[in-house]
């Protein structure tokens, strides 16, 4: 199916859900995805550093009914050629993978493409690249990344609001104790793994941070 406008589908999403297998552990990636798409997510990137491509084939295959049944995003981490192969609605890319025109090259017009930020430099070169969202980050500090990238904090939020035309996802750090402060000063949807891979009730906690979001998103002018 054609993605008519890709910016507006990012703009919608309200929770950007990472996959994490080892904090999720002992559950599976079918278990997993349908724990956060039955708490309200419409996005979830799958970050996979160690299972096989193949495999990851099989997963992507099983796990794709879902995101069209629940009318939300899948988007892969890394590898556009895995985002082709199980026809997932877009790709991530680091600064130090390939790059932007060769993953739209893989992809086709039609797919998202987003790309991860770490400095106001980067967030500004994203602009003339051909890339649907941003991330920015860390905001906070995480054990979920080693990063070289000390914290950014909230004023990269409310500098990336004023200057930044792309719809962008704060990353790195976020949780239920500070996601009504990122959502209040800027960003599309915040991006968060461990607070919700690691969480017993990973369904519950989605459902808790969308909550939040929406309540505070509805009171910014
Ligand atoms: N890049 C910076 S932080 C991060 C990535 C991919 C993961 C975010 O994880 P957490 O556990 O929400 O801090
Ligand atoms: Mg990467």
């Amino acid at each position: 199916m054609e993605i008519k406008n890709k910016k507006e589908i990012c703009r919608n999403w309200n929770l950007y859900v990472i996959t994490d297998l080892a904090m999720a552990a002992p559950r599976n990636y079918i278990q997993i995805i349908r724990e956060v798409l039955m708490g309200g997510a419409n996005v979830v990137q799958i970050r996979d550093k160690t299972t096989p491509f193949e495999e990851l084939i099989e997963v992507g295959l099983k796990i794709k009914p879902m995101f069209e049944e629940y009318g939300a995003s899948l988007i892969v981490n890394d590898n556009p050629y895995l985002a082709k192969e199980i026809d997932a609605d877009g790709a991530h890319l680091g600064q130090e993978d390939m790059p932007v025109d060769i993953a739209r090259e893989i992809l086709g017009a039609n797919k998202i493409i987003g790309l991860s930020t770490h400095t106001k430099a980067q967030a500004i070169h994203a602009m003339f690249l051909d890339v649907d969202y941003i991330g920015i980050g860390p905001i906070f500090p995480t054990s979920t990344k080693k990063s070289e990238y000390a914290p950014l904090g909230i004023p990269m939020l409310q500098w990336m609001s004023r200057e930044i035309k792309l719809p962008f996802v704060p990353i790195g750090g976020i949780n239920g104790d500070n996601i009504k402060e990122v959502c209040l000063n800027g960003g599309t949807a915040p991006a968060v793994a461990s607070a919700i891979m690691k969480s017993d009730n990973l369904t519950e906690t989605t459902r808790e941070l969308i909550r939040t979001i929406k309540e505070t998103k509805g009171r910014n002018p």
